[in-house]
């Protein structure tokens, strides 16, 4: 609004100069002339004088109007020359500011890179101190290392000395630990025996007692101390230690009690000795017992129960759940199975489900391979996952849960039974045949 009213100013400044410029070009000349006023001016053509006089009249006014515009030209002159200056300020702050524009980049980045500085600082203290654990860590794994030297070396020195064999073996072998007995020995002890059919001799535990009885022992449980969860090869080759005391925890192996089983002409009587955790001892003796070959399985077979007090177990038992419980718990008769070799009457996997070996049926009413629990009395919950009956187990003396704390599983012929023990059954049909 004022620019528009600066430049109308202006217009009318420059008519006005204009018009009076080259009106006074005329009438100079014809200033002294007295001019009678006349008060018709404008009807006729006014005369020289009457213009002058016009203008003598009015050029006051017009000086005023004119001065008026020359103010309010210098005032836009000065506005315009303070917004030019205003301009040129904005102008120069622009361009400064655009000079300031990369220090504040790096302000930036500066800033950015400060962050990053307490970030790494932060990052080195927290991985100085696991520098430090990881120095004593290794610390003391270089003084394990020393000490570990230091055995090997130890060690070394004794591998040098001649080796010292402790366990004693006697001399005397037979084709069982009754002809071994009847060979003169008298000491139980670690005897070899060849079987008839063994290709060669093999380590077992003789019990040999006062009236020359010679038992042996195909399995051992007295303290927990060997796991008899094992596979099919393991329970064929056998497992456990064999000590010259017969403390100790060992299964004889299948292929082992088969060759001894099976030798002609020797009825052997199997003998189950069993101690309660009242140390409450019972047994139960079974005749012609054998045990058959890799090819069958290992089966179990025996003619009858020859007696003892602790019951026939193998015969299986009437748990009262189902009318086919004592046919499906017998085990005469019933191939060998491991956790991976599968030879029950079972749909599943008896075995697997008890972590033994064993003659198994669907299940068992005995089962001496069990798990070891060390007081007796155990619950399904103690036989987790399964939750199945599955200790050291004689039915027809303590029921399925309970196992049982120590057992041996021994075999001998048959014609020695009347004196080896007195017996229920079969004393008088096999006694008094002496010496095989
Ligand atoms: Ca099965």
């Amino acid at each position: 609004m004022l620019l528009f009213r600066a430049k109308s100013l202006l217009y009318t400044k420059s008519l006005l100069l204009f018009f009076i410029s080259s009106t006074l070009a005329y009438s100079l000349p014809s200033l002294d002339i007295s001019c009678s006023p006349d008060p018709e001016f404008g009807q006729y053509c006014p005369t020289t004088c009457g213009i002058a006089d016009y203008l003598q009249k009015y050029k006051p006014e017009a000086d005023r109007e004119l001065s008026f515009l020359e103010n309010t030209l210098n005032q836009i002159s000065n506005l315009t020359t303070g917004a030019h200056e205003k301009g040129i300020y904005i102008k120069e702050s622009s361009l400064s500011g655009r000079k300031s524009a990369p220090q504040e980049v790096y302000l930036r980045k500066s800033n950015t890179m400060l962050e990053d500085i307490l970030r790494f600082e932060k990052s080195i203290i927290s991985q100085e101190s696991q520098m430090y654990e990881l120095q004593d860590l290794l610390r003391a794994n270089d003084q394990r290392m020393v000490q570990l030297k230091q055995m090997a070396a130890q060690l070394e020195q004794r591998c040098q000395e001649p080796c010292k064999d402790t366990v004693t073996i006697q001399e005397i072998t037979g084709k069982d630990c009754q002809e071994v007995a009847n060979k003169g020995a008298k000491v139980s002890g670690l005897y070899f025996i060849k079987p008839t059919n063994a290709k060669q001799p093999f380590l077992v535990y003789c019990e040999i007692d006062i009236n020359g009885n010679g038992w042996t022992v195909i399995q051992k449980r007295q303290d927990g101390s060997v796991n008899f969860t094992k596979n099919w090869i393991q329970y064929r080759e056998g497992f456990g230690y064999l000590s010259p005391t017969g403390n100790s925890e060992f299964w004889l192996g299948n292929e082992k009690i088969h060759l001894l089983s099976t030798q002609a002409s020797v009825p052997y009587i199997l003998r189950m000795e069993l101690k309660d955790w009242n140390g409450q001892t019972k047994n139960a003796d079974y005749a012609m017992f054998k045990v058959g070959p890799e090819a069958d399985m290992y089966r179990l077979t025996y003619a009858y129960y020859f007696g003892g007090d602790a019951g026939d177990a193998f015969d299986g038992h009437d748990f009262g759940e189902d009318p086919s419980d004592k046919y499906f718990t017998s085990h005469n008769g019933m191939q060998f199975s491991t956790p991976d070799t599968d030879n029950d009457k079972y749909l599943g996997n008896c075995a697997q489900q008890d972590g033994s070996g064993w003659w198994m049926n669907r299940c068992h009413a005995a089962h001496l391979n069990g798990k070891y629990y060390q007081s007796g009395v155990y619950t399904a919950e103690d036989a987790q996952p399964t939750g199945f009956d599955n200790g050291i187990i004689w039915v027809t003396w303590h029921d399925r849960w309970y196992s049982l704390k120590e057992t041996t599983m021994k075999v001998i012929p048959i014609n020695r039974i009347n004196v080896a023990g007195g017996q229920q059954h079969g004393v008088k049909d096999f006694g008094g045949l002496g010496d095989i």
